[in-house]
């Protein structure tokens, strides 16, 4: 695949450089070291979760896409030429049960050889599986009866256990837990509950392992979330103990929040520990990243290399992961969009001369601060993305590359047009 991806390099080459000397220059002009932050961006990886590579459905419905991983082999297969075409899709994260490697050390094999690790395991106690005994109907880690908080629990350790099989070294809860109705649950008694069963999955991982905890207003309960926002993720964490994260899903926010604060509140405390990126226009939409809102990216970006650069508090490196799902995209086209769209969000934060913005904010230079800020939004940064993506012997127009390479027909022709991937 590599000599297939410098084929079309080669043609791309010429337009590629003229652009990025015509950037490299202006920027060069106003102190700006090019080199850093393409260096920056080709170390960048967002894990792919293994759940993003099929048609995603809604409740009506679901658009079967042709060539569709239907194995966790196949899938790490599909990340692999995400990594191939971007540079930047290094890692996999497994939701459990929907991904149970059966052979993890082939499975650990596999994915190096396609230099991919594994990101943080995901445990699913949102639905029912068929061999549990009980039902989460009424919730999971928060239920009334202990026996099914139990089960709840006993199923995060299981799914820690296979990350750690695989060489991760986190795991992410997301609960649906919630009522639909004022009154059918008791809130005091809910989070009480998810406490004492958070802090029971956080003494069973391994000393060096972390746990995110991500949060969501709605859906699929209407009326109630149990972890319905970040303070209260927050919360959780800090119970739990220093291993213990909020993670943000762009997603899981009502309409307007300023998510951008959100992030520099929990890095100025140490306690962000990860991202799920997509995008909305509604809700939990999870549309691809940067399609709705790529100002709201760029500043949510900001902050992150903000905290980044003045991290007191010892924030960890985060995880990076985008949650995504295609319904009617091919999915890899989808991702690569996305994947497009982060780094494209990157690089622009990376212009921001951040001494500069601060000397405008003691002034209260009001619109020059704006005016800085729209200034590094308003750069074509699009050839320094492609300069990394070079750098890392990946393709420098990947959708493009994708394309001209016929890679869904040839998926296609290998497993079907009938396959389906498990997930949501
Ligand atoms: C919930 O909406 C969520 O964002 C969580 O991260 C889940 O694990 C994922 O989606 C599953 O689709
Ligand atoms: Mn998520």
């Amino acid at each position: 695949m590599k000599a297939q991806i410098n084929d079309v390099n080669a043609r791309h080459l010429q337009t590629h450089q003229d652009d990025l000397n015509y950037l490299a220059n202006k920027l060069s002009k106003r102190n700006v070291d090019v080199e850093s932050i393409v260096d920056t961006l080709s170390a960048f990886q967002v894990a792919i979760p293994s759940w993003a590579l099929g048609a995603g459905g809604t409740r009506f419905g679901r658009f079967a896409f042709g060539g569709a991983p239907a194995t966790l082999e196949q899938k790490i297969g599909d990340v692999g030429i995400l990594h191939a075409l971007t540079g930047s899709a290094g890692a996999i994260s497994l939701h459990i049960p929907w991904d149970v490697p059966e052979d993890p050390s082939a499975i650990k094999e596999l994915a190096a050889s396609k230099g991919l690790i594994f990101d943080a395991v995901n445990s699913n106690t949102f639905q029912d599986q068929s061999d549990q005994e009980h039902s989460y109907r009424y919730g999971s880690l928060c239920h009334e009866d202990k026996a099914v908080r139990q089960q709840a629990v006993d199923h995060n350790i299981e799914v820690i256990k296979h990350g750690v099989s695989l060489g991760s070294k986190s795991i992410t809860v997301w609960l649906s837990d919630g009522s639909n109705f004022p009154g059918q649950l008791n809130f005091r008694r809910a989070l009480q509950n998810t406490q004492e069963s958070l802090h029971a999955i956080y003494a069973a991982m391994p000393s060096d392992w972390k746990i995110f905890i991500e949060y969501k207003p709605y859906e699929p309960n209407f009326y109630s979330t149990v972890i319905q926002d970040w303070g209260t993720s927050f919360l959780l964490a800090n119970e739990c103990g220093d291993r213990a994260f909020t993670l943000v899903d762009l997603g899981h926010h009502l309409p307007n929040t300023n998510i951008e604060q959100i992030v520099s509140t929990l890095m100025s405390k140490g306690k962000l520990g990860g991202f799920h990126f997509n995008d909305s226009k509604y809700g939990d939409d999870d549309l691809t990243v940067g399609c709705i809102k790529p100002y709201q990216l760029f500043l949510i970006f900001n902050e992150l290399v903000f905290g980044m650069a003045n991290n007191e508090a010892g924030n960890p490196d985060l995880a990076w992961m985008i949650d995504a799902s295609h319904n009617i995209k091919d999915p890899l086209e989808d991702l690569i969009q996305s994947l497009e769209a982060i780094m494209i969000a990157y690089a622009k934060a990376l212009l921001v001369d951040q001494d500069a913005l601060k000397a405008l904010q003691l002034g209260h230079d009001t619109a020059g601060a704006q005016q800085l800020l729209q200034d590094a939004f308003r750069t074509d940064v699009r050839p320094l993305v492609e300069a990394a993506m070079l750098k890392s012997g990946a393709a420098i127009r990947p959708l493009d590359t994708y394309r001209q390479l016929d890679i869904r027909a040839s998926l296609i022709e290998e497993r079907g047009v009938d396959s389906m991937a498990t997930g949501l």
